[in-house]
């Protein structure tokens, strides 16, 4: 058997997957059509989703997929579900009540509940083998997970399970433990994405593939009490993100390069566009080092070619057949019109960056006209923003909002409409009420919209995450603004990402100690090579945070 089949009903970004298999030496098919014969040769077949669970339950069924499935389980060869692929073997899910489920699992997915944290829960989880460990599952290894709504396990529901048959991996988020991978007979499903959970991610499918049971540790009792323990190194870890701003420099070449507050041109030398190093290879490198995501920023997003051919594509295409974390892509993410006069939406240019390899975009300027639009719209969107349209085809976790704010002292806080804070670092004039001015074009442009008011509007509209910079910290090595991340955090109920100001590892720690940041990002530190991502990892590890450890 060296050819995989991977369902493929258009919903969300099979590039990663499609990647990953090949990567483990084999070759992929992809089936598009119900009745392609190609399905009746299937030995593995995989039943990948993203996304809305409607929209992907709907378009198994509509497509006529539901039969085949149904037919090529009863022959008992192994089907492996991935994320939504797997919460429709269930009977359902809260997220779209009229739709039904494939009803292989008597339970009804739920969402997890927000009060006590962020929804969607993004980031690298542990699993708790209940018993039986399947596919090499490993307790002491992390996967990445991307969700909302989960098979939350409470009352009897897991012994029901059990005596139904299923073998289930659970894990904890907050106080919730739900359903992170469920195993019975031919039928294999996770919830987290084996395909972005780096080499052990990998070895799961690999072991799918070669239907391979290895033994590996069990928990010791000891271990699963530590569990329930924040300082243990068990369960949803903090983030660190490795970003690249990349840029054409003078000479036409691709670099990563980076300033201070948004100036990226040498001082000295001739004031070319500071060229840090190549994209793929700074990509790679960080991936090595134990990145939990990689951030790609095309800070200029100028183009003289046709979308299509945009050197980013390529960047993306390179990047992500070796690197096995989340990517995200930003810059000119918007409607855009070709060289040659045609249109091309948003959603399309967000398509291309997934096909290519993306697995989530940022959208930067055109969020702040967005949330512009929905406040003179009456607090509500009209669905054609690229934040509505992309996370409406691909999910909220596919969205992230990139803003670029800076501080604005006033004297009083009715002196401007948007949300102030009170500063504990007053300014020369000794104010201390500040709000946060969002700029859009690379901090060029200033708008009457404070970073509250923007993300609150973003959040409705339908992002999944917010990568919140400061133009006043970017390139200063001082440190992430605290006072900002806990205000953003105050804003809204999804992941919000620090970023602007790392200098040290111990900036992380105050970032997530300090501030409720959910992800700490790093770009000059690494790039200059002051400190690897994996010295940044020992040192929180050390200071009592979860990370994960078992990078590549
Ligand atoms: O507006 O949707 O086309 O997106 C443009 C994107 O490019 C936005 O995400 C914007 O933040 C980014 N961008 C535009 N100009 C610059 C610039 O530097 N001249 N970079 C720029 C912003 C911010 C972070 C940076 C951190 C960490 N970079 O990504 O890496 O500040 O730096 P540090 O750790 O070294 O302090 P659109």
């Amino acid at each position: 058997m060296s050819v995989v089949h991977v369902i493929d009903v258009e919903s969300g970004n099979l590039q990663s997957l499609t990647n990953a298999i090949e990567h483990l030496g084999y070759e992929v098919q992809l089936v598009k059509d119900a009745n392609d014969p190609e399905l009746n040769k299937a030995e593995r077949l995989i039943l990948p989703g993203v996304g809305n669970y409607g929209h992907v339950l709907d378009n198994i069924l509509s497509r006529g997929f539901e039969t085949p499935i149904r037919k090529y389980i009863a022959s008992g060869k192994p089907l492996m579900g991935i994320c939504v692929g797997l919460q429709v073997l269930f009977n359902g899910s809260t997220e779209s009540p009229t739709s039904g489920g494939l009803k292989f699992v008597n339970h009804t997915l739920s969402r997890f509940n927000d009060a006590e944290k962020p929804v969607p829960e993004i980031g690298w989880n542990s699993v708790i083998p209940s018993e039986d460990l399947f596919f090499g599952l490993d307790p002491y290894k992390r996967y990445y997970f991307v969700h909302s709504f989960a098979g939350i396990i409470s009352g009897d529901k897991e012994t029901e399970l059990k005596s139904a048959g299923w073998s289930i991996a659970k894990a904890k988020y907050g106080s919730e433990e739900f359903i992170a991978a469920i195993h019975k007979d031919n039928i294999f499903a996770t919830q987290f994405h084996p395909e972005k959970s780096g080499v052990a991610g990998l070895q799961v499918i690999n072991n799918f593939l070669k239907q391979d049971n290895p033994t590996l540790p069990k928990y010791a009792d000891t271990e699963k009490t530590l569990l329930m323990n924040d300082y243990s190194n068990y369960g949803l870890t903090r983030r660190i993100i490795a970003c690249l701003d990349v840029r054409t420099n003078d000479k036409g070449d691709l670099v990563v390069t980076k300033g201070d507050q948004y100036d990226v041109r040498e001082k000295s030398d001739g004031n070319d566009v500071r060229n840090l190093g190549k994209p793929v290879q700074m990509a790679q490198k960080y991936y090595e080092q134990g990145a939990d995501e990689v951030t790609f920023l095309n800070i200029t997003s100028f183009r003289d070619c046709p979308v299509k051919d945009t050197p980013m594509l390529e960047v993306l295409r390179q990047t992500a057949k070796n690197v096995f974390v989340p990517l995200t892509v930003g810059g000119g993410i918007k409607d855009i019109t070709d060289p040659d006069g045609t249109k091309i939406s948003a959603l399309e240019v967000a398509t291309l960056y997934f096909r290519s390899g993306a697995d989530k975009v940022s959208i930067g300027t055109d969020a702040v006209y967005a949330a512009e639009k929905y406040y003179s719209n009456g607090s509500q969107g009209d669905g054609t923003s690229p934040i509505e349209t992309i996370s409406k085809a691909y999910g909220a976790q596919a969205v992230v909002i990139s803003v670029d704010p800076k501080r604005v002292y006033v004297k009083n806080h009715t002196d401007t409409k948007n949300k102030t804070i009170k500063t504990k670092y007053p300014n020369d004039k000794n104010e201390d009420i500040c709000w946060y001015q969002c700029t859009i074009k690379g901090g060029r442009e200033s708008r009457d919209i404070g970073v509250w008011e923007l993300t609150k509007a973003c959040e409705a509209l339908g992002a999944g995450e917010i990568l919140l910079n400061c133009i006043d910290k970017d390139g200063s090595n001082s440190g992430y603004d605290l006072e900002l991340i806990n205000h953003v955090k105050e804003a809204v109920k999804i992941p919000v990402i620090a970023s602007s100001g790392a200098g040290n590892p111990q900036h992380f720690e105050e970032g997530f100690k300090m501030s409720g940041a959910d992800a700490c990002l790093g770009a000059g530190m690494f790039h200059r090579g002051e400190y690897t991502v994996k010295e940044v990892k020992d040192y929180l590890l050390k200071q009592g945070l979860k990370v994960r450890v078992d990078s590549t």
